[in-house]
């Protein structure tokens, strides 16, 4: 009988980050990659001392009961709003995420929407795959600028950050909110100015958000907020869904409240909200901004480091609830 204790991996990883893991864990993965329902994953954790998990796997005061073994769940995502950190604190669990290894993946992507977004580049290309181009015309999808626009960004964190940096070779205004001041020397790196979340949304032609989720952020973006918006801006979301009210923004979209909008994350994903299917001024894709070979693999790298030093020294690198 293996005496290694029992890990968890709920989703596909790479290869050789099962085979590092399976040196010093007895690991079950689930390498079908079809998201476990509750009740299996519950049952599968149940006898495990520690887990690999992502955004789609909840982690709650009521799963961690049916875990006594459970020392550590490691979330392959630098978001953790799919983890009762508390519960996890109180049940003694130890909880990690994955800073810093996505930041210029995830702006990289945020960029890939703005531009797709205010070029209406996939609007344009669905036009043209349906064979309705027959020829050019001047005033045809016409955009709006991006260089020399104003970039207003709500969260200069990491990945905030990133977004800003990439803006000066657009050679943009740079506005940003945030409930925390950065250093001054990050503003000066960044070439971005605080303003308060109603002028950022009144001045800004492009609003990118960079927040996390939490009961602080939800519906950070609602009708009001989007009704403060210039109705030649565009809005891009690839932080978390919730931060949008989705509802309030397919209204403002149908209505041209708001020229357009750029969306990697939704409300209830991935069962979003059809109407988004119905316009034409969006830009939609399915949670991918971090998604680049080198990222994803470092991300889920990451996780498994993790895993180990909880394990083997009680000190994960990016533990999030200290105890
Ligand atoms: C992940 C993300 O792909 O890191 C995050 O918080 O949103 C993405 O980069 C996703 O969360 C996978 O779990």
């Amino acid at each position: 009988m293996s005496s290694k204790p029992k890990v968890l991996v709920t989703r596909e990883v790479f290869d050789d980050i099962l085979e590092y893991l399976s040196q010093s864990f007895e690991v079950t993965s689930n390498q079908s990659d079809v998201p476990m329902d509750s009740e299996t994953f519950a049952q599968k954790l149940s006898d495990k001392e520690g887990a690999i998990i992502t955004l789609s796997d909840r982690i709650d005061a009521a799963l961690l009961t049916r875990c006594p073994n459970l020392k550590v769940v490691c979330n392959i995502a630098v978001g953790y709003n799919n983890i009762d950190l508390e519960a996890c604190t109180r049940a003694r669990v130890m909880v990690t995420n994955t800073p810093g290894v996505l930041d210029d993946t995830t702006a990289d992507f945020t960029w890939a929407l703005i531009l797709a977004t205010a070029r209406r580049l996939t609007e344009a290309e669905a036009y043209l795959r349906a064979g309705l181009w027959d020829g050019w015309k001047l005033k045809q999808f016409l955009g709006l600028d991006v260089h020399h626009a104003t970039l207003g960004i709500f969260g200069l964190g990491r990945i905030g950050q990133a977004v800003a940096k990439r803006a000066v070779g657009f050679e943009m205004k740079v506005l940003y909110h945030d409930v925390r001041q950065p250093p001054p020397e990050i503003e000066q790196i960044c070439h971005a100015h605080f303003v308060s979340k109603e002028e950022l949304l009144s001045q800004a032609d492009i609003v990118t958000l960079h927040v996390p989720y939490s009961p602080a952020t939800h519906h950070l973006i609602s009708k009001k907020e989007l009704q403060q918006m210039k109705p030649t801006a565009i809005l891009i979301n690839a932080s978390r869904g919730g931060v949008v009210e989705d509802a309030a923004l397919i209204e403002a979209l149908h209505t041209k409240t708001i020229a357009g909008a750029g969306l990697d994350v939704f409300e209830n994903e991935p069962k979003f909200n059809p109407k988004f299917l119905d316009l034409k001024n969006v830009v939609l894709a399915p949670h991918i901004a971090s998604s680049s070979r080198a990222t994803r693999y470092k991300m889920a790298r990451l996780a498994a480091e993790n895993l180990m030093a909880a394990l083997t020294r009680g000190n994960p690198p990016n533990w999030l609830n200290p105890f």
